[in-house]
């Protein structure tokens, strides 16, 4: 095949590989829709995908993992600065020379029986001055086609890419190299978790992936580059790099305001993007720039926007349904790649939470006979769609704007059962940096029912290429270079009464806060001032179509002084392993934090002595 580019360290690298882990062939993927299809028809014959009923799911597939690869490896993943200290302490790190002498080890000859696909990639729209180029090699064709939805890919890029434009290089394997004769298997992978490898190194802004074929191991465009090298780029030239879903608010006056939020996993970040507003909100419009990653850079007048460096979504499957999530729903219809749900008798998926009732019969992710009493999921917890961003319904009309969108306020949650408020403002931008910084979510270990916090700053903790003590100086830096920094937030959806019952209803709800916090970064709403932050009485929230009394609303919103206390001395624990790289603004915000709780008792606006909760006066 002649080599579709001019761009001398491309064509360079990609022999230099080719060399490395001799495969049978080198295919440079184009991006065409009968690309696309081919490939897809390869896996159909090969046993990877089952095409579902073209009826009920046109044009979509399904794929089984290996139950060995069914999710990220936090473990396994490194980042191999030359100096350990600038990979932080809450990263992987490994010598880099030692890790590439054992990356090229593993990379000789793992090709071997196999086709290596050249994914030349945009992440951003093409030819926005906020976009990034990647190339990623593999030899998953399960790979290029989640790239051809996940990404702008194909020989768009490399003629953006020129003759001497740069790229990130992003090398992957699954890790099974085929002996001659050696029969394949639907999903080739390193089934040995301790040989799997997933290695970014900052330094030289290169990702080298091994022997995993699923999600953020292997799509190297989502976490690994605009996530993990992409916070590295932001830092080294001024921009930020985020685990944020962008989302549009729409008044029925048409005052358009943008917001970038961040969750850790199991929050629904999603459903958020996708929000539907409820009964009470007529006239009010919310639309989904993205639902995972914001790329955010100062904008001509100061201000900051935001992309979305996707183009499609690679969503978590269970729980979705058309309550929880219709945009998804109708997103999903077609045109979309599904990884470890189940399979019905009629040809199309199925997976916990899409239907009260179960089907009588499924095929499960496993690919064996399931009926509902048998007493294993259906589908994996960790199941996924891949669909096309342009199908969902609630697309922003300003997405693929290369200028990207303003970003008034950010958001910052976790899912915290007690102690946590609904909403709550910080008084500042550093105070809302630290707010975001000390966040965190309840995960529970199943086997013993127990619920454990754990601390996720900006949700960025398997995902920051770097220092996370920097990362957080960073942030405070960027606040002072924008003109009307966003406002900052904190929320939580999921706290829960003495019972055990969650205290509010969420989901289309949400939009009474999201009301709340547009009318204050925009300086209207009224709020109090508490120890905490600026939050919400009940008549400053809009109710119309929601019965929520006021009773419910305050304990929604207290916080136990005490319980303040204690948390200041866990912030103080979580900060200790970053010992002087800290930002010294943080040990003023906590003993800030610490003086209002016992200096306030009697605080205009608050109602009790031991609690913080704004009243009416
Ligand atoms: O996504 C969720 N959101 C955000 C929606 C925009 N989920 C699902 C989380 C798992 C991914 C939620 N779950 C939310 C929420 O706001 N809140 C809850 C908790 C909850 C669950 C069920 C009910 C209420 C709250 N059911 C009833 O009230 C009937
Ligand atoms: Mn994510």
């Amino acid at each position: 095949m002649r080599t579709p580019t001019t761009n001398a360290a491309l064509t360079t690298w990609v022999e230099k590989m080719e060399r490395l882990c001799t495969p049978d062939k080198v295919v440079w993927c184009d991006g065409s829709q009968e690309e696309y299809d081919a490939i897809c028809q390869e896996m159909v014959d090969a046993g990877t995908f089952i095409r579902l009923n073209p009826e009920k799911r046109p044009n979509s597939y399904l794929a089984r993992s290996h139950p060995s690869d069914v999710g990220r490896v936090e473990d396994r993943t490194f980042i191999c600065s030359v100096n350990k200290d600038d990979a932080g302490p809450t990263n992987n790190w490994a010598p880099p020379a030692e890790m590439r002498a054992t990356l090229n080890g593993l990379f000789e000859g793992c090709m071997a029986g196999r086709t290596m696909y050249v994914i030349p990639f945009c992440m951003g729209p093409l030819g926005s001055p906020i976009s990034k180029i990647g190339v990623q090699i593999t030899d998953s064709p399960y790979v290029v086609t989640n790239m051809r939805i996940m990404t702008r890919m194909g020989q768009a890029v490399l003629d953006a890419l020129g003759t001497d434009g740069s790229f990130i290089p992003c090398m992957h394997s699954v890790g099974a190299p085929l002996a001659p004769g050696q029969a394949d298997v639907p999903w080739p992978c390193e089934s040995d978790i301790k040989k799997k490898y997933i290695v970014h190194f900052p330094e030289t802004y290169e990702i080298w992936s091994y022997g995993s074929g699923y999600g953020g191991n292997a799509l190297l465009g989502k976490k690994c580059l605009a996530l993990r090298i992409a916070s590295v780029m932001a830092r080294d030239e001024g921009w930020l790099a985020e685990h944020m879903l962008i989302m549009g608010i729409e008044s029925p006056a048409g005052e358009k305001t943008y917001l970038g939020a961040a969750f850790p996993s199991a929050c629904g970040k999603t459903n958020l993007a996708m929000l539907v507003p409820p009964k009470g909100f007529d006239g009010w419009k919310v639309s989904t720039v993205g639902d995972d990653i914001a790329w955010i850079k100062r904008g001509p007048e100061g201000e900051l926007r935001a992309i979305n460096p996707e183009a499609g979504f690679f969503g978590v499957a269970p729980g979705t349904n058309e309550k929880s999530n219709p945009m998804a729903v109708a997103t999903i219809k077609s045109n979309t790649i599904y990884t470890n749900c189940a399979l019905t008798d009629d040809g199309d998926i199925w997976w916990e939470g899409m239907t009260k009732e179960p089907p009588a019969h499924l095929i499960d992710w496993k690919g064996e006979d399931w009926t509902p009493d048998c007493g294993r999921p259906a589908a994996h917890p960790n199941a996924r769609f891949t669909a096309p961003a342009s199908q969902c319904p609630s697309i922003d009309p300003e997405w693929e704007n290369p200028a990207g969108v303003p970003i008034a306020g950010f958001v910052f949650g976790g899912r915290m059962s007690k102690e946590m408020p609904l909403v709550y403002q910080s008084f500042n931008w550093s105070h809302g940096v630290y707010l975001a910084a000390t966040m965190g979510s309840e995960a529970t270990a199943a086997a013993i029912g127990v619920s454990a916090m754990r601390r996720d700053p900006m949700a960025m903790l398997p995902f920051c290429g770097y220092n996370m003590a920097d990362y957080f100086t960073h942030w405070l830096n960027v606040g002072r270079r924008v003109s009307n920094p966003p406002r900052i937030f904190r929320v939580n959806w999921f706290r829960k009464d003495d019972e055990g019952n969650f205290m509010w209803p969420g989901f289309g709800q949400n939009m009474r806060v999201l009301k709340w916090i547009v009318d204050r970064v925009h300086g209207r709403g009224y709020a109090v001032e508490s120890p905490i932050g600026w939050m919400p009485r009940h008549e400053d929230i809009e109710w119309a179509g929601l019965d929520f009394s006021p009773e419910t609303f305050y304990q929604l919103m207290e916080v136990g002084r005490e319980a303040g206390a204690k948390e200041a001395h866990a912030h103080e624990e979580q900060f200790d392993k970053f010992f002087d790289r800290l930002p010294k603004e943080f040990i003023f915000e906590r003993e800030l934090l610490r003086s209002r709780l016992w200096r306030s008792p009697d605080h205009w606006g608050l109602a009790h002595e031991d609690v913080v909760r704004p009243e009416a006066n």
